[in-house]
């Protein structure tokens, strides 16, 4: 473990942040936006003023219960909350069935966009009968209320499909980023104890058909004793291996399957899903969460923060539903609010660099959700590609997943949105299950680059080491001081772990990771992670996670991973390797030894952890009490000039890793 130095130190900040504060462009909503938005300034009042009855009051308005509830929020076992927890009600019922019965089955539920050209348009109808049949299936399955239940998949249908009937018959699903490898699935299987695997042959990645089911039997060989079934969805028709008795398709399943199911009623405490995020251990933390107070944060979120309008929007969050954002605003939050929505398997330059703005075109998309990466990547290859297409049904443009800049921020707004567009940078966690701070498009002035103030019935600050709220200007950590109704409710398995990793550093509140920062205004800014974890395209990844892969190859005696500024990618890995001595990898040449360990992080994580750079090195800096010291590292891999390193136990060790690099490999 390392220091946790606070994010405001000069040379932690991420590059680009610098002149952050100084940023005094204003975009405000337009008259005509804020005439019609859903959100007005008075709700922030009015939640401040009792926020568990204002909570309480989006539960009943947004959620249909089975059974009413009475109870609002329980924290008298704080740091573990109940919110409604004797109400009782149905996710899969709240995203699709009462569609249908209140008459709104022919809308479309799902445009999916397949990579290779291939669309299909699902109503909430159809989905009912899918999900209805699908839930059939996993039952017949042997699957039951309380089971877990792991999904590996590509972006289609049926994945959105198989998350909502495990809502339906109450099993809890976890689902596995389809580009994580076969051993990251496997420790994921055997920690959620998954007694169902729903998985595809494969799905298209960059215009070929990229594999799934050989990592699935590649993780089952491992020894996952609680699997029972695998059911595999054809999509590539690649061939693929057969375990006859454990592997079914589902074609032959549950297209048969009935089309009439009752939806289970839960406890509003019920388990939803359970999904793993990297923390700053090497074991990935399987965030839960449940159903009633997470379903009423996403609906609210998802209808306030993009002003969403049933009726007449086309909704699009380009995240796959491997992340939580794929969770909650590609599945819950949209599906509760009877929303039409884009889904695409595939990457934005597939087959061409214009592929996102096509997409946007030909359904008239008029709410986009994205990532600065790729906002990023956008700008690289230029404004003429995207204005190339008409992307005047655009009225509302998010962000989410890491700091935006300022400049990409701008570029969004001008370029994509016209000039237009408000743009909202939402920021929130897997742990928090619905976006927290963000400004509303119809209220708050916007800042370049600022997630601004929490929503209504959110409160958060940045507080110093000393958890003493920071003064208008100051910096330090961001925390949030109430409990909300869609945060997790826990780590699976590992109730201590959850108390140390969120609510211990600051008794009685919650510490995100994030440092921030609070302008003259009290808006406040993200500035990246504090601990050991990194931000890849908005993807966490843990650095000693990382570092155990690498040592876990024989060539290697020890690593240290650190993220290093990127342009395109806000973080890039970088690592440090001390080769071990006749053990094959010391008479390799550098690029043999990169080429080798990139390969075998990328099988032992998956190819989103492949370090962009791995430099050997004899020796890695470390503190008298045996810390590495990664904040050298970082400033090395910046090609900074290094910081104070006067508390090394060896201070020539940054002088031997400099004369090392200057070395040609
Ligand atoms: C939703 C999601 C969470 C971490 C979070 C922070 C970073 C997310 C951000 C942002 C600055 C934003 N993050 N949104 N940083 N501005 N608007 O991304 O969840 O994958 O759990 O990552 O991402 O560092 O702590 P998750």
């Amino acid at each position: 473990m390392t220091d946790t130095t606070p994010a405001t130190e000069s040379s932690e900040k991420p590059a680009g942040l610098e002149n952050l504060l100084s940023e005094d462009r204003r975009f405000p909503p337009s008259p005509e936006f804020a005439a019609q938005a859903n959100a007005h300034g008075d709700l922030y009042a009015w939640a401040a003023a009792d926020r568990p009855s204002f909570w309480a009051d989006q539960a009943r308005e947004l959620l249909t219960w089975s059974t009413p509830f009475t109870q609002t929020l329980d924290w008298s076992k704080a740091p573990f909350a109940t919110w409604f927890a004797d109400g009782k009600l149905n996710a899969a019922y709240n995203a699709v069935d009462r569609h249908v019965e209140e008459g709104r089955g022919d809308r479309v539920a799902l445009h999916f966009e397949g990579e290779g050209g291939d669309s299909r348009s699902l109503t909430y109808a159809d989905l009912q009968r899918e999900v209805s049949k699908a839930a059939n299936a996993f039952t017949a399955l042997g699957v039951g209320t309380g089971d877990r239940v792991a999904i590996y998949m590509p972006l289609v249908p049926e994945a959105v499909v198989t998350m909502l009937a495990c809502a339906r018959i109450g099993a809890p699903h976890s689902v596995v980023f389809g580009g994580f490898s076969a051993e990251a699935l496997a420790s994921r299987i055997v920690d959620a104890e998954a007694k169902l695997v729903v998985t595809a042959d494969g799905g298209y990645r960059r215009g070929a058909p990229s594999a799934l089911k050989p990592a699935v039997d590649e993780a089952l060989e491992k020894g996952t004793p609680s699997v029972e079934h695998v059911l595999v969805v054809r999509r590539t028709e690649q061939d693929v291996a057969w375990t006859e008795g454990r592997d079914v398709w589902w074609h032959d399943v549950v297209d048969s399957a009935s089309d009439q199911h009752t939806p289970v009623e839960l406890d509003a405490e019920h388990p939803l899903f359970i999904l793993y995020t990297s923390g700053t251990t090497g074991k990935p933390k399987g965030i839960f969460h449940t159903t009633g107070g997470y379903l009423t944060q996403a609906a609210y979120t998802h209808r306030n923060v993009f002003d969403l309008k049933a009726e007449s929007d086309v909704y699009w969050c380009t995240a796959d539903i491997g992340w939580i954002t794929g969770h909650t605003y590609v599945v819950y939050g949209p599906l509760v609010n009877g929303a039409t929505q884009v889904i695409y398997e595939g990457t934005p330059d597939t087959p061409h660099r214009g592929r996102w703005w096509e997409i946007v075109q030909k359904y008239q998309v008029s709410i986009l959700y994205t990532a600065p990466t790729a906002i990023r990547t956008c700008m690289k290859w230029g404004e003429e590609i995207p204005a190339q297409f008409d992307l005047s049904s655009l009225r509302v443009l998010g962000s989410v997943g890491e700091p935006i800049n300022p400049e990409a921020w701008m570029w969004y707004r001008r370029v994509i949105g016209g000039d237009r567009t408000p743009v909202v940078d939402t920021w929130w966690q897997t742990e928090t299950g619905a976006i927290m701070i963000s400004p509303l498009p119809g209220v708050t002035a916007a800042k370049p680059g600022s997630a601004q103030v929490p929503l209504p019935g959110i409160a958060a600050d940045v507080v110093d080491d000393e958890a003493h709220p920071v003064p208008d200007g100051g910096g330090g950590y961001l925390v949030l001081t109430e409990p909300w109704p869609s945060m997790l409710r826990g780590i699976w398995g590992d109730p201590e772990r959850y108390k140390d990793t969120y609510w211990s550093r600051f008794p009685g509140l919650y510490f995100a990771g994030d440092g921030a920062k609070k302008d003259d205004d009290g808006d406040i800014w993200l500035l990246g992670r504090v601990d050991d974890v990194m931000n890849v395209s908005g993807h966490r990844l843990s650095t000693t996670e990382i570092e155990s892969a690498l040592v876990s190859h024989p060539w290697v005696a020890e690593a240290a991973v650190v993220g290093a500024t990127d342009e395109t990618t806000g973080q890039a890995v970088v690592a440090f390797v001390i080769l071990r001595g006749g053990a094959g990898g010391a008479d390799k040449s550098g690029d043999e030894v990169q080429t080798e360990l990139r390969n075998h992080v990328a099988k032992e994580i998956g190819p989103i952890a492949k370090p962009r750079q791995i430099l050997v090195v004899q020796e890695l800096p470390k503190t008298r009490s045996g810390k590495i010291m990664r904040r050298l590292l970082r400033d090395v891999a910046e090609h900074r000039q290094v910081g104070d390193a006067t508390t090394l136990a060896d201070s020539s060790v940054m002088d031997l890793i400099a004369q090392g690099l200057s070395k040609p490999a």
